[in-house]
Order: structure tokens, then sequence, then C-alpha cells
């Protein structure tokens, strides 16, 4: 497999400064190999993207913190994302993916890290299986005050819905489960995923990846992503209390249209176009979910 790089090589500096405090919850590090090599599995094999690289950028875009989620490249070795987090002087914690049969000793470790959630991913290009009964097991028995992230795509989630309503702690979706956001705020996509949300009060997602979502095809789409804000806006502001937003950086996967992460940060006001609203999905809703004890 040849070594790709998926992120922008001199990302503009964004015409939006975030608040003070602001967090980026949805971001990776890769590698570096020579350190923390990858998967056997993995399904695409990034240049190296390490955490000197992922604090500058969050220097760059007015952030203040990380929340760093364990990218499958690295599989279920958790080490890349912890050392990344022990080099964040508290300024970063993070998502882990995990062997369902781990032990609570190494649960718990991972707390002492900085860990405060564990990733399930559904997506088939990105992993070879994704055993539900197991992963309902482990999620049954997480150190206290973690919580579940899922990733899926909108046309599994109907599918996935009995075993999401069985996991007894909060859920946190990726990218909203990558609806088709150019039906609009009221299409099918967004609908089905409304309705889940209205299932149950202790589910999050993350209104992240126009570039993943909102794609250039036929001269449409692409940045600056209008129909994205379009789509997100009217549902980061009926969930205010429980959305997050992150970079995504570095960008897993992506090779045709690499987002410019300034551009991303300027996507901010357009889908939480109040002051408050900007706290809420920058700073309180992630603080409550990454670090309690200070929110
Ligand atoms: C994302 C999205 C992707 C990849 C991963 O763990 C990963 O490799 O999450 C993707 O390819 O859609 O959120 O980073």
């Amino acid at each position: 497999m040849t070594r790709i790089t998926s992120w922008h090589g001199a990302p503009s500096r964004p015409l939006y400064t975030p608040p003070a405090g602001a967090i980026d919850a949805h971001c990776h590090v890769f590698g570096p190999m020579a350190d923390f090599p990858f998967s056997a599995k993995a399904k695409y094999l990034p240049e190296d993207a390490g955490p000197d690289m992922l604090f500058a950028l969050r220097d760059h875009l007015g952030f203040a913190r990380n929340v760093i989620v364990q990218a499958s490249c690295h599989g279920t070795d958790n080490s890349a994302t912890l050392n990344a987090i022990a080099k964040a002087n508290g300024k970063a914690r993070g998502v882990a993916v995990v062997d369902p049969a781990i032990s609570a000793a190494d649960l718990a470790a991972l707390h002492d890290g900085g860990i405060r959630g564990i990733r399930f991913n559904f997506l088939k290009r990105l992993v070879d299986d994704a055993p539900k009964d197991k992963f309902l097991d482990v999620a049954k028995r997480l150190p206290a005050g973690w919580h579940v992230v899922i990733y899926f795509e909108a046309d599994i989630l109907e599918e996935l819905r009995p075993f999401m309503d069985a996991i007894p702690v909060p859920l946190v979706i990726d990218h909203m489960g990558r609806p088709d956001v150019t039906q609009g705020p009221d299409g099918v996509d967004m609908k089905a995923f409304r309705a889940f949300l209205e299932s149950r009060d202790d589910i999050w997602f993350k209104a992240t990846c126009p570039d993943r979502l909102d794609q250039a095809k036929d001269g449409i789409g692409g940045d600056p992503w209008n129909a994205f804000a379009d789509a997100v806006a009217p549902l980061v502001a009926d969930y205010q209390d429980r959305v997050l937003w992150g970079t995504d950086w570095p960008h897993p996967n992506m090779q045709d249209d690499i987002p410019d992460d300034g551009h991303l940060v300027d996507m901010i006001p357009r889908i939480a176009p109040t002051a408050e609203l900007q706290r809420k999905l920058l700073i309180d809703n992630p603080m409550r979910l990454y670090w309690p004890e200070e929110a």
C-alpha cells in the first residue's frame, strides 16, 4: 500500500475566531509509524501525522483542546492516541477502539491515559467486522462516565437501532450518521436521524465533515459546502445541548477535495450563528463529555 497524505499542507487562518477554550472534539493522529506502526488490517496507510502537527494546527486554528479519536488504521492498539494525549499537558482526551474482550484493568489504564469513550465503526470500507453482540458486552462494562461513539452511514441507521437502543451509556454519533445533506434539512436522512435523536435524550452527535458529506460533483457541492450548512444549522439549533464539532484532521482517507482546515472552522458560524450556540458547541458540550470535572 502506498502511504497517503490526506491533509492540507498550508491551511488558511480562519476568518472566524473560536471562543477562548474551544475544543476540536473530533481529530486523529497517525503514528509516527516508526514509533507506532499501523495495524496489519489497516485499510489505508497514511503518512505520519503525529501530535506535534496536531497541536500546531490546534494553535493555528485558534483552539485550546483536542479530543483525539483512535483511527481505524491503528486498529485496537491505542498507543499512538495515548502518546498524543500524554504530550498535550492535559489539553487532550480521547476515544479508543478496543478488542471487545479487553479486561477491566486495561480499561482502567485507558481511563488513566485520558480515554473517555470507545468507538464502534460500522463502515465496511474501514473495518472487516463489527460484532454487535461483543460490542454490546463491552459497552455494558465501561468505566463510569464513559460513552460510546458510533460511526455508521445513513442506510444502516434502522438496522442498527436495536443494538444502539440496548447500549446503556450515552451515544455520540460521528458525522450525524452520514446523512445525504443535499436532500436538505427536511430530507429523508435528516428526518430519520431526528427521529433517532428523539428516542433518547442521551444521544449526542458531531456536526462534522462537510468535506465528506457535501462533496463537489457536477459543479455542485464542495467548499463552501452550502448544502451542509443548510441541512445542519437547524439540527444544531434544535439539539444545541448535545452537539459537538471537530475538524476531523488529518481527514483519514481523503484524497480528492482535501479540505482547507481554516475553511472548515469558518463553517462554525454558519451552523451555529450566535455566540451562545458557539459556546455550547465548542466548549460547554465537549467539556461535559470529556472534562466533566472542570465543566
Ligand atoms: C473519520 C472518518 C473516516 C475514517 C476513520 O477511523 C478511521 O479511519 O474514522 C472515514 O474514512 O470516513 O471520522 O475519521
